[in-house]
């Protein structure tokens, strides 16, 4: 049975996002962030793909806490940028960027795009790893495009400058349980969710 799950992340906002995911899920575990564990080096994200970064997250959480971990490694795919940032979308402008930096140089790589060429979309590969070895991956998206400024406050890193499907506001404009219900995050949880619930089933 799966009864705790560490959350391997560093990012504050992306934990804050995940907790929440998973307890609107109804999932009855116990959450941990990497705050409540002993501290333990971060693995450098090496891996070509969200899925490989996602699994080096997890397997190093689980290897170091000796509890099932869960992690999430996601990225921005801008078409008219050949899909990058991808993997590289927190380190963007440089190995130390802050968010406001990495979105102002997306905006300035797509200054003179027009509107209908500005599709974009967030990708998330999030990845269970159980202390026994075993491992599972889903994944996600939300498709968009990239706003012409920065707009809202909520949410975090690209948010104020992308603008889901069918919206005509910034991920930053939305409630919580507005994004969540359509994000890359919350699509790609909610099936490890239910994943997790049949696993749990099947040792009952
Ligand atoms: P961890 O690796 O410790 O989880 P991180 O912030 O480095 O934290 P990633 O390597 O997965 O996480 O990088 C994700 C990047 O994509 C980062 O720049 C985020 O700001 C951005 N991103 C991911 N999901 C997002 C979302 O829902 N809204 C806005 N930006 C998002």
């Amino acid at each position: 049975m799966i009864r705790t799950l560490v959350l391997a992340t560093h990012n504050a906002k992306k934990l804050a996002e995940l907790r929440r995911i998973v307890a609107n899920s109804g999932l009855t575990v116990a959450v941990l962030g990497l705050d409540d564990v002993e501290p333990y080096p971060e693995p450098p994200e090496t891996e070509r793909t969200f899925e490989g970064n996602a699994l080096l997250k997890a397997r190093t959480a689980a290897a170091h806490t000796g509890l099932p971990a869960l992690a999430d490694d996601s990225g921005l795919e801008v078409d008219v940028l050949n899909r990058m940032p991808g993997v590289r979308t927190a380190r963007w402008a440089g190995p130390a960027a802050s968010d406001e930096e990495n979105r102002r140089l997306v905006l300035a790589q797509v200054h003179d795009v027009p509107d209908a060429d500005r599709t974009a979309r967030f990708v998330a590969a999030v990845a269970l790893v159980l202390p026994n070895g075993y491992e599972h991956v889903v994944g996600d998206t939300m498709e968009g495009r990239l706003a012409r400024e920065e707009v809202g406050e909520n949410g975090f890193g690209y948010d104020p400058i992308f603008i889901a499907e069918g919206n005509d506001v910034t991920n930053a404009q939305l409630t919580s349980d507005a994004k969540d219900a359509i994000s890359h995050r919350g699509k790609a949880v909610r099936a490890m969710v239910a994943h997790i619930r049949e696993l749990n089933e099947e040792q009952r």
